[in-house]
């Protein structure tokens, strides 16, 4: 199914009175709000090819209907969330979830759509079918040099795969680690994994970046050889200027100062991008803004601070993506509250008032410091972001339309009611 400019219009006429209103109230006290929508109206974020069909977590899977079940498909319903909200126009692919049969025929279909391929994902967390080497205790850590030299040649293909669509980054998460103390020689596994990747970077195209994920735990839980954003930090300047750290925000130990964090790697010019999500507890995984949204703004805020206030553009400088799975909600509602939320933290943080909060670090005044943030935090910013998206011509409201036209329901009916999306 599509969706065209005439359901949107439409949709948008109806709502378009009170949404006039409520962005001339804003408009009032904001003196540059055509910058702000404009800033928000080009903010892309990457959608991931594993986030659009029912999650499940290790204790079962409730499986949802209408589910894409190959890359296609999961091309089209990325062309319905960025037909809606016009914010969401890039996928992100996983290998070998998503090898594409035709490459050209991959490209003009999202090209329809208006979509752009941005980093590729490499899996080396799961054994595949006919593969000769088992990943069970490792993969570029492994005490096996012909384990390494598999997830190696792996990273390579999907390199080559990316290249075929146009894609110019490759992403790394490694499962890599140990669940029981002694079972791994920590230096060794980080040597081990440290030349893996160098001959990954080796077959990296000049004009290309690679992403290097870490994570505290899991499916490890004793430890994990890219862990934290140190470790993550040393492969990346140890690798060299192709290599950045990627943040996803559920992969930190309970209560990190993710917002520091960012600063400190954007300082050292070596933030490559971001996995939005949010968590109450660990990799959670959840709707991002849904259980955190005072952090998610506190990011957006150093993001501002080290990037636009220095020159550096989001779309071109960042690899921004959605990490989340969905075991209760629509998946594709889930992305548009996900979208939504980013695009909400993004807007408040774009209200902050730097000469004051700057005045306030100065002076030592910490209650004003604590005031200038909160100002623009609690301020109701959803006005602007539909303004964006009205310019953009996007429709009002997303979930709204999305709910009036029923898309589920014909997806449904397009693609039946028992479906398994490939991936996670
Ligand atoms: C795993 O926890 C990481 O978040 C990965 O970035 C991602 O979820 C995975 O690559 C998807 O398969
Ligand atoms: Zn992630
Ligand atoms: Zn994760
Ligand atoms: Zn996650």
């Amino acid at each position: 199914m599509n969706i065209d400019r005439n359901q949107i219009a439409e949709h948008n006429k109806r709502l378009e009175h009170t949404q006039q209103r409520r962005f001339a109230q804003l408009a009032e006290d904001m003196p540059n709000i055509d910058g702000v929508v404009q800033k928000l109206v080009s903010f892309q974020v990457a959608i991931p090819s594993w986030a659009l069909g029912t999650g499940g977590t290790r204790f079962g899977r409730f499986s949802g209907g209408g589910e894409p079940g190959n890359l296609e498909e999961k091309i089209a319903d990325i062309g319905l969330l960025h037909a809606l909200n016009q914010s969401s126009g890039a996928i992100s692919l996983h290998i070998p979830w998503d090898i594409p049969k035709d490459y050209a025929a991959i490209r003009t279909l999202a090209e329809q759509h208006g979509l752009a391929f941005d980093a590729m994902n490499s899996n080396t967390f799961q054994d595949q079918q006919g593969q000769t080497h088992s990943y069970k205790f490792g993969s570029m850590q492994h005490v096996d040099r012909a384990v390494r030299k598999q997830a190696i040649d792996h990273n390579i293909e999907v390199i080559k795969h990316g290249i075929e669509l146009g894609s110019k980054s490759l992403t790394v998460w490694l499962a890599d680690g140990s669940s029981f103390p002694g079972q791994l020689n920590f230096r060794r596994a980080f040597q081990n994994t440290l030349e893996s990747l160098q001959e990954v970077y080796a077959a990296l195209p000049a004009d290309w970046k690679i992403f290097v994920e870490y994570k505290a735990f899991e499916p490890n839980f004793y430890s994990t050889t890219v862990g934290d954003w140190g470790q993550s930090l040393l492969y990346a300047s140890k690798l060299g200027d192709k290599a950045y750290t990627l943040v996803d925000l559920g992969h930190h130990l309970p209560n990190a100062n993710i917002e520091q964090i960012v600063a400190l790697l954007l300082m050292e010019g070596k933030l490559g991008g971001f996995h939005f999500n949010d968590s109450k507890y660990g990799d959670d995984d959840l709707t991002t803004g849904s259980i955190k949204p005072y952090q998610l703004f506190l990011i957006f805020s150093e993001l501002i601070e080290g990037m636009d206030n220095r020159g550096m553009e989001h779309a071109k400088d960042l690899g921004w993506m959605i990490d989340a799975s969905h075991n209760l909600k629509d998946p594709l509602e889930d992305l548009l509250q996900s979208v939504e939320a980013i695009l909400i933290a993004y807007a408040q943080a774009l209200l902050i008032d730097r000469n004051a909060l700057n005045e306030a670090q100065a002076t030592n005044d910490v209650a004003r410091a604590q005031e200038v943030l909160q100002q623009a935090f609690r301020t109701d910013v959803r006005p602007l972001v539909a303004e964006a998206r009205l310019r953009a011509g996007a429709a009002l409201n997303p979930v709204q339309l999305y709910r009036e036209l029923d898309v589920r329901g014909r997806l449904v009916k397009e693609r039946g009611e028992k479906t398994v999306a490939t991936g996670l």
